[in-house]
């Protein structure tokens, strides 16, 4: 099986720099040297980029970075779908939240072109559910959700060629929402397990059920993992950190399970923040965790210390 890796070094879509540094990261924490030892031809594709943008306003004032946002979107969908084309299993590495307006969007398209319907599984303490006009933040990377399903309000960014069906995406770990966000929620009929729902059930009765619905329709499926989705204690280096986030066995189960399941197509890793990092501590829990993704068993599980 082939993977590819694609950078996106970006953090305008977040308040706090760094992001940036994510690629970086991940690539000195050894991803591709974990993924190949599984037995995975990897390519590394190496980072879009953007050329610098003049600024684009709007008349939330809120919002900061709109021309970079408009621009990455453009790099990296056209970049994503090609790398969905070539290889069995792309892995974004971001970059905010922001890169996965792109990648989406390019996954979206890959699906149309082989006549199958795209799932996402969104792992991320926050729904990103804003649009333009909602956002109070101004943060970008608190939009993509609301791009990809096609919702009004987003005429200053790429148009869309293909939107994800809200009824195919399914989040895991929320645990901070905006009321906007939460209304969309209940209007769109998202599938959402928050943390309380996850404490009640587990990880494991909401992700069978979804992955039993990709796998009937024979869909495609996009994993998007935001840092902040695990619980801060475990993974310091993001500027979002909620409290009460997953745990370290929740989330390698839930990799486990993905990986048994066969049926993912495409990962994002994203707000990994460096300049927060622990010696590398964040950038290491995600090559553990996607090396679950991609095969690696608990018995063959590497010693980690970070003392
Ligand atoms: C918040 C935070 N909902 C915002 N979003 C984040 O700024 O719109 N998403 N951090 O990952
Ligand atoms: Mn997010
Ligand atoms: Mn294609
Ligand atoms: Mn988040």
């Amino acid at each position: 099986r082939t993977c590819s890796l694609l950078g996106a070094a970006i953090d305008t879509g977040a308040s706090r720099p760094g992001c940036l540094m994510g690629p970086a990261s991940l690539r000195t924490a050894g991803l591709a040297e974990a993924i190949r030892a599984l037995g995975w031809a990897v390519t590394d594709l190496g980072d879009v980029t953007i050329a610098p943008q003049d600024p684009l306003p709007h008349a939330n004032a809120a919002i900061h970075h709109l021309a970079e946002m408009r621009a990455w979107i453009e790099a990296i969908a056209p970049k994503a779908h090609a790398a969905a084309s070539a290889h069995d299993l792309p892995v974004f590495m971001g970059g905010d939240h922001s890169i996965s307006a792109g990648t989406v969007a390019g996954m979206a398209r890959h699906a149309a072109d082989l006549g199958r319907p795209l799932y996402v599984l969104w792992l991320d303490a926050h729904p990103d559910l804003h649009s333009p006009d909602t956002t109070q933040s101004g943060n970008l990377h608190g939009t993509p959700v609301a791009y990809v399903t096609g919702q009004p309000g987003f005429d200053a960014y790429p148009p869309l060629q293909v939107a994800v069906d809200p009824a195919n995406i399914c989040m895991m770990g929320i645990r901070s929402v905006d009321s906007a966000e939460r209304d969309l929620i209940l209007k769109l009929g998202i599938d959402v397990h928050d943390m309380r729902a996850i404490d009640e059930t587990g990880v494991l009765v909401p992700l069978r059920r979804f992955l039993d619905r990709v796998r009937a329709t024979g869909g495609l499926l996009h994993v998007s993992f935001d840092v902040d989705f695990l619980d801060p204690g475990i993974a310091p280096a993001v500027g979002t950190t909620v409290p009460g986030g997953a745990t370290f066995r929740e989330a390698h189960l839930i990799m486990e399970t993905l990986c048994d399941s066969g049926l993912v197509s495409s990962l994002d890793l994203v707000e990994l923040n460096p300049f927060l990092d622990e010696r590398g501590r964040t950038a290491s829990l995600l090559c553990d965790l996607t090396a679950s993704l991609m095969g690696r068993r608990v018995l063959d599980r590497p010693t980690r210390s970070f003392a």
